[in-house]
């Protein structure tokens, strides 16, 4: 088990040190920055493959290791709400990648929480329940461990090795994924790592370790190419043109708040209420929304409107580049604060 647990280690340390000192290393794999027009939705252009191949991706991990992050640099779209605070993800959301003859159906879920927190913070019942289906359905699942964070990176989330059933264990293979890399100024410390993860008798077996960045790219294109080599013979769930299974105004809507969330300080994202009012797809495949948030109270909608930085019309234009990048098109949008007194 020791030989097994250390060749992985090696493979993903041996990639990482690759990438560190190859020629291309720093290269980023994100050439999504081309807002391109979404595709034409005419079906009988779609040829039908002869050898589809798909995967089921399921991430889970602890609150803002970067889960959401990671699958947008896979699938090349912003479509995942992604924020600096905890808890941008609320319930399970598929991103879906397309490349030759093979899908993949990445299932980002809500950052693993117990019942007791859960209870504690008031949360949606999704942050139990959305990590468990999507497990049940995975062909494979990501462990996505964040680098940065001292406290809890030398070992697995304790609420998510409770998921981690035997019957789960024997059937459904689990990668690492050690995600922001970047942050790290010493890399040999990754190495240390690694083995203490790999290790550890309460940690799974892992099939394969991933070192990545899901920031900058570095390491993205190794663990899409691993998926795809994984993939299954079997019909594509999804026509080639979706890449999400949330509706444009779905994904609107998250990554307003999640740009809430960045941008305002401690508590204050979480007690605003935003909600899509009006949604206009142009012909031309432009988009044009109009979304309210509506403030418990006078200083609040103040902190958002008033004051030199603007704060409304940040995340107004933040929200733009993130929704330009989802749907590869143009999009106008108009943030209107309300508040009830
Ligand atoms: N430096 C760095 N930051 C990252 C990386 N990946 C994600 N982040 C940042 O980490 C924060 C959390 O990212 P998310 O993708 O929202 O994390 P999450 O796991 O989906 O979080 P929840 O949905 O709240 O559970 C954001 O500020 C990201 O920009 C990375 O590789 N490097
Ligand atoms: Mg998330």
């Amino acid at each position: 088990m020791l030989i097994v647990i250390e060749r992985h280690a090696i493979r993903a340390s041996a990639r990482y040190l690759w990438r560190c000192f190859s020629s291309n290393a720093g290269a980023s794999t994100n050439d999504s920055r081309e807002f391109t027009s979404q595709p034409s939705e005419n079906l009988t252009s779609i040829a039908r493959r002869e050898n589809e191949k798909s995967l089921k991706i399921a991430f889970l991990g602890a609150p803002n290791a970067g889960k959401s992050t990671l699958i947008n640099q896979l699938i090349k779209r912003s479509v995942c709400p992604v924020s600096c605070k905890v808890h941008t993800t609320q319930t399970k959301a598929r991103g879906i990648y397309c490349e030759g003859d093979v899908q993949l159906i990445f299932m980002d879920t809500p950052g693993m929480v117990s019942k007791a927190e859960s209870k504690k913070f008031n949360l949606a019942k999704s942050f139990i329940e959305d990590p468990q289906t999507s497990l049940r359905v995975a062909d494979i699942i990501g462990i996505v461990q964040d680098a940065d964070n001292i406290y809890t990176r030398e070992k697995i989330n304790t609420n998510l090795l409770q998921l981690l059933t035997e019957d789960i264990k024997s059937k459904i293979p689990i990668i690492l994924i050690i995600n922001k890399i970047d942050r790290l100024k010493k890399k040999e410390i990754l190495l240390d790592f690694v083995y203490t993860l790999t290790k550890s008798k309460k940690s799974p077996d892992f099939y394969d370790v991933f070192m990545v960045s899901a920031l900058t790219g570095d390491g993205i294109d190794d663990l899409r190419a691993y998926l795809v080599d994984n993939a299954k013979p079997r019909a594509w769930e999804y026509k080639e043109y979706i890449y999400s299974d949330n509706t444009c105004e779905d994904i609107i809507h998250k990554t307003v708040r999640a740009k809430l969330m960045d941008l305002l300080p401690n508590e204050v994202p979480y007690r605003l209420k935003v909600k899509l009012e009006h949604f206009d797809p142009a012909p031309d495949d432009s988009i044009n929304a109009v979304v309210s948030v509506t403030c418990p109270n006078k200083r609040l909608a103040r902190l958002l409107t008033r004051g030199h930085d603007n704060r409304i019309g940040q995340v107004a234009v933040m929200t733009e580049e993130v929704l330009r990048h989802a749907f590869r098109t143009s999009v106008k949008l108009k943030l209107a604060v309300h508040c009830p007194d």
